[in-house]
């Protein structure tokens, strides 16, 4: 009972940092989920397994992507897209664990947009080696919505730039539980992930994972 208390107290107060206005950091907000999502995340690898998509250009991904939810991002050689099936086997992806959902909604509502519908879960497994260029992300439909991202596993530097490709990015180490919410003036831009190191995680093993969850339609 105190240690609940305890525990609930600890959420309310989960470090906050604005990186600029509509960017929140929120260190260790994933942490008391630790254990019930990586006891889901094989429902969803299992039905939809990991695989390093294509380019537009033809490059293949060092970063494994699956996705849960009523629609799932991916690339091929004909261009990035949401899709309600997976290519690899046509059927719609796995649906979006109903933890998963109640994360994203709660760090979002903490970072201040309430009503936070995500259709979207993609997910995103780094591998030492692995990582993800400067990119913005503007397949989805509506921008009002926010993407909010949870980080597990080995620690990662995230690369947050600005509205330009140009602009020189700043650094932010992501550990284990930490997470992000990115709306308003923040949405569109330029993000990526630095190469990863090798690590061990007693959860994730030796990669990174990361949840990313979006309004795409
Ligand atoms: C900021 N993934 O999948 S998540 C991606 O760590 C992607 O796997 C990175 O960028 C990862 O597209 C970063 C955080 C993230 C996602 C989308 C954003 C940050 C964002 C969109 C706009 C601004
Ligand atoms: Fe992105």
């Amino acid at each position: 009972m105190t240690f609940n208390l305890f525990e609930g107290m600890m959420q309310c107060q989960a470090q906050r940092e604005e990186l600029c206005p509509g960017a929140t950091v929120l260190r260790g907000f994933a942490t008391r989920d630790e254990a019930a999502i990586f006891a889901q995340l094989p429902e969803v690898t299992t039905a939809a397994p990991f695989r390093h998509m294509v380019t537009p250009g033809g490059f293949r991904m060092s970063v494994a992507i699956t996705n849960c939810g009523s629609y799932g991002w991916v690339t091929d050689r004909t261009g990035y897209r949401y899709d309600k099936v997976n290519p690899e086997s046509g059927k719609p992806w796995p649906s979006m664990p109903s933890i998963f959902l109640r994360l994203a909604q709660d760090a979002a509502a903490s970072a201040g947009f309430p009503n936070y519908a995500p259709d979207a879960c993609l997910v995103n497994r780094y591998e030492p080696g692995a990582r993800l260029s400067l990119h913005q992300d503007k397949n989805e439909r509506d921008f009002d919505a926010p993407i909010v991202s949870v980080s597990l596993g080995i620690s990662t530097v995230f690369l947050w730039g600005g509205l330009r490709r140009g602009d020189k990015p700043m650094r932010v180490q992501l550990t284990h539980g930490d997470v992000m919410v990115w709306g308003g003036p923040a949405r569109l831009h330029y993000h990526g992930v630095l190469t990863l190191k090798d690590g061990y995680h007693p959860l994730a093993g030796a990669c990174q994972i990361n949840l990313t969850f979006r309004k795409a339609a």
